[in-house]
């Protein structure tokens, strides 16, 4: 692929085109690399990149997706490969659907951007195993991730397998596709201690390895400061400004730049101030970076039982700059594009030299990118959260705390990473009604009449079921065929036992490795507990009350994704492994190494009552007493989809834990119940200093997952099924639909310190700049939608953020009239923020213009 420079843009559209597609076609692209950057055909490049895990949404959602990653100023779309997804039995390959690997590189090559192909194969990535398959554990002998015979065979089988397919395609770079760097291994620098002296042997041999599969591109290892020539080291994390390449012949690159962090159940919704995470590029790439990735740029859904963990959600949401349903997630998005725009305008420069650093003062830094040709470009840092105000060429420059200043030529401030020029808008779920007669009015539910159910049996009742002495582990035991395990064994008493109080009642206590554990006692349920992100293992005590004669005790032991991240991570285990024991009076009998009875999964996964295709119809019970708030069911029922195009989610509030399926697709793990803690949130999240993962949280003690997305393409006209697997007790009336659509614009700009306009970016800004200052923007986000509605307006000292924007104590009385006149009915406006249009409501103070509106087609 070439990309369009300047030249091709002069040219009619036609003529680029041909141009483009017989480049296509004819010639590879040359990628090697130097000190400053990736080469491409002879000219470095300073290249934006962001993650996009194909299987996190649907092959229907991709090109919107990827044209959203282009006009957001992305040059590079990333993927891992996902191994346990393709090769879900050893030998048997699939790559259908979401897992069309090809497709997938097609569709990014189309869109004209560049493909970063991280094939691992261990990729981490709160995926299930870390992407590994399960059968792999299995093979006798081997060791993971070290320098194990067994494991090196099948490592490089599998990813000999992808770039053979890749070639094949012609998708390499270097045979003109799209695709200019793999990267293999995973993070494995952050662990590899433990692996001993056979860490370095492994790692020379994934470089040689990986080397000799001669795809004509770069390699890369993230986080490997050892990473063997050629093989470029790269960095991970959520500031990479500090790091350097392991040999000056290499590139600084940022293969992992945490957009916002991954969500748990159980946890808090993490997120990211946009000011920051713009922070943390321009400081890259002020200190010489040409290379960064953002983690996830669009992070998606963890379908069917995709996600690592234990505990990782359904949700991959990331607060990434797309969100989970693929709309923009506002002011990130505009405020990342702003500035991809202006380090572009930088280009010339910053390929050209490395940067000279100049104090400015304390934590005040200058670094500037000047050629003998006359190119410069400059960033200024203040790294201090306080504002500081500067001396640099001369001139003198506001540097609000913690925020980079970029000037493309050395003179003209044209963006900050902490004043955000790009609109706002809101995204909003909008709840529908009874979905099933497809009418759309708020807030009702499912009628309880609609449903069917099936009893999911306690304990044994598959013809599969085994026996065992003693307690086994889970993992090894169903191979992740099903998250459940069940434990089963029965003993007859006599009522003297000295482990029961009174005859009967007995304290039953079990250990587990995890994750979830529910006990059932004579077929009764006595209750469960759940382990954490932090803490998979877990007890139960419960008191118990015994019958004379047989008794059963049936644990059911489930899983919520298996470990995807650690030294030996493979080797965590899971399940009951004791000890079980019934005590009373200081007295205590221990059932651990006595002959226990163990099925693998569910009764209902073996009938597959989740396929729509299947013939258990007649088994479906629609009686007028639906079971509710009682565990292990199995509900039914059949909806139409919601109208419109607009993503769709299903609020599953009054349900406990299980997993869902429409239309026979899994649409993942749901578990309302999990709240987040009730503390560790803030309201506002000050972007002003060192990020963490646990800085910035929302959504404490609320649902850690309440919404659940359905892609578009899993629906269909007319009549859609729902099968549900209810683990711990739910009310399935209780559950409504909703679709995600975009919802309020906003815009707040203060009259003295707007944003510095960069009028590449918003060239409509230019011709009024001079005249009238600083200017309020909007613009609809449809193609076709036009202002229809100003929901608040305030010039003065308006308080507030999108959404929830409240009037100060100063407010001019004309500006909604101004505001109606000059927006309502366009499909973009311009105001300014000035006393000339609204007249002075308080003079002395300093004021500024807030604006919410909607948009409608
Ligand atoms: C590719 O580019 C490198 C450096 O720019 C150069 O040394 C090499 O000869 C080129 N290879 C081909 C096949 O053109
Ligand atoms: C319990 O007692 C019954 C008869 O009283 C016997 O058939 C059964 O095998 C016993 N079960 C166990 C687990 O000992
Ligand atoms: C599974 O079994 C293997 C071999 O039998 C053992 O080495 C491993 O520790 C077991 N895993 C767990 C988690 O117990
Ligand atoms: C070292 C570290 O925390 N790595 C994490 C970086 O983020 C990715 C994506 O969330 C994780 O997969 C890594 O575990």
């Amino acid at each position: 692929m070439k990309r369009c420079h300047h030249l091709c843009r002069l040219l009619p559209l036609w003529l680029s085109l041909v141009i483009l597609s017989f480049s296509h076609i004819s010639y590879g692209d040359n990628v090697t690399y130097d000190h400053r950057a990736l080469v491409i055909n002879g000219v470095r490049r300073v290249l934006i990149s962001g993650s996009i895990h194909y299987p996190r949404s649907t092959p229907e959602m991709w090109p919107d997706l990827i044209q959203k990653a282009k006009n957001g100023g992305l040059d590079v779309v990333e993927t891992y490969i996902f191994w346990n997804l393709h090769e879900p039995v050893q030998g048997q390959y699939d790559f259908e659907g979401r897992k069309d690997i090809v497709k997938f590189v097609k569709t990014v090559a189309e869109a004209g951007l560049y493909v970063h192909l991280r094939i691992g194969p261990y990729v981490c990535a709160e995926w299930n195993y870390g992407g590994f398959p399960l059968w792999l554990h299995f093979i006798p002998g081997i060791k993971f991730r070290t320098d194990n015979e067994p494991f090196k065979i099948e490592m490089q089988r599998f990813t000999a397998k992808i770039v053979d397919l890749m070639k094949q395609e012609n998708l390499y770079a270097s045979q003109g596709g799209p695709i200019i760097l793999s990267q293999i291994e995973n993070e494995y620098g952050n662990i590899d201690s433990a692996y001993g002296a056979a860490a370095q042997r492994y790692i020379q041999w994934s470089a040689s390895m990986a080397l000799s599969l001669d795809t004509g591109v770069p390699w890369v290892m993230c986080q490997q400061s050892d990473a063997p020539d050629p093989i470029i080291n790269t960095c991970n994390g959520f500031y990479c400004d500090q790091f350097s390449p392991n040999s000056n012949n290499k590139p600084k690159m940022w293969t992992e730049n945490w957009s916002g962090w991954f969500l748990s159940f159980g946890g808090s919704a993490p997120y990211r101030p946009p000011q920051d995470l713009a922070f943390a590029v321009a400081r890259f790439f002020q200190r010489g970076g040409t290379f960064q990735n953002y983690y996830m740029y669009q992070g998606g859904t963890n379908f069917g039982r995709t996600t690592g963990g234990p505990f990782i959600a359904t949700s991959y949401d990331y607060d990434a700059p797309i969100d989970e349903y693929g709309l923009l997630n506002q002011p990130k998005w505009g405020h990342l594009r702003d500035l991809h725009k202006v380090i572009k305008q930088c280009e010339p420069a910053l390929i050209a030299t490395d940067p000279a650093y100049t104090s400015l003062g304390q934590n005040l830094e200058a670094h500037v990118y000047k050629t003998s040709s006359g190119a410069c470009a400059a960033f200024l840092a203040n790294i201090n959260t306080q504002d500081a105000t500067v001396k640099f060429n001369g001139k003198t420059y506001q540097l609000p705390g913690w925020s980079v200043s970029i000037l493309p030529d050395c003179k003209n401030v044209v963006y900050n990473t902490a004043q955000i020029n790009s609109q706002e808008t809101t995204s909003e779920m909008r709840y529908l009604s009874s979905i099933s007669e497809g009418t759309d009015q708020p807030l009702s539910r499912l009628s309880s009449s609609g449903w069917s159910y099936i009893k999911e049996p306690v304990g044994i009742s598959k013809a599969d079921a085994f026996t065992r002495n003693g307690l086994v582990e889970q993992i090894n035991t169903t191979a992740d065929a099903s998250d459940y395990l069940w434990y089963s064994i029965s003993f007859n008493i006599t009522m003297g036992e000295p482990w029961l109080v009174s005859g009967e009642q007995t304290l039953l206590h079990v250990e587990s490795l995890g994750h979830v554990l529910r006990a059932f006692v004579n077929g009764f349920y006595v209750g469960g507990v759940m382990g954490s992100a932090s803490s998979a293992k877990i007890s139960l005590s419960k008191l118990i009350i015994l019958n004379k004669g047989k008794n059963t005790i049936d644990l059911l032991s489930a899983t919520v994704g298996l470990q995807n991240y650690g030294a030996f991570f493979d080797l965590s285990g899971a399940g009951v492994t004791g000890p079980v024991t019934l005590s009373a009076n200081g007295v205590t009998f221990d059932l651990s190494s006595f002959v226990w009875t163990y099925q693998i999964g569910l009764k209902g996964q073996d009938m597959s009552l989740f396929d729509v295709s299947d013939d258990s119809a007649s088994l479906w019970l629609s009686d007028s007493t639906l079971p509710m708030n009682v565990p292990l069911v199995w509900y039914k029922t059949q909806f139409k989809a919601p109208a419109g195009n607009d993503p769709v989610a299903i609020d599953f509030t009054g349900m406990g834990k299980g997993e869902a399926w429409i239309n026979g697709q899994s649409i993942g793990r749901f578990w309302p119940t999990y709240t987040a803690p009730l503390s560790g949130c803030s309201n506002s999240c000050n972007y002003k200093g060192a990020y963490s993962s646990s800085k910035c949280l929302k959504n404490c003690g609320k649902p850690s997952q309440q919404l659940y997305h359905v892609p578009r393409s899993f629906l269909k006209e007319g009549a859609n099924t729902m099968v549900l697997f209810e683990e711990e007790g739910g009310d399935p009336t209780k559950i409504s639909f909703a679709t995600r659509h975009t919802g309020s614009l906003c815009a707040h700009v203060s009259e003295m310190h707007p944003a510095p306009v960069n009028f590449e970016v918003y060239p409509e800004l230019a011709a009024s700049k001079q005249k009238l200052g600083p200017m309020v923007h909007l613009t609809c986000p449809g193609p076709d939608q036009l202002i229809n509605e100003i929901k608040f307006v305030s010039f003065g000292t308006p308080q507030g953020t999108c959404g929830s924007y409240s009037h100060g104590k100063c407010s001019s009385t004309n500006a909604l009239s101004v505001v109606q006149q000059a927006c309502v009915g366009t499909s973009s406006c311009s105001v300014p923020v000035s006393i000339k249009a609204f007249g002075d409501p308080c003079r002395g103070v300093t004021k500024s213009l807030a604006i919410e509106a909607t948009c409608s087609s």
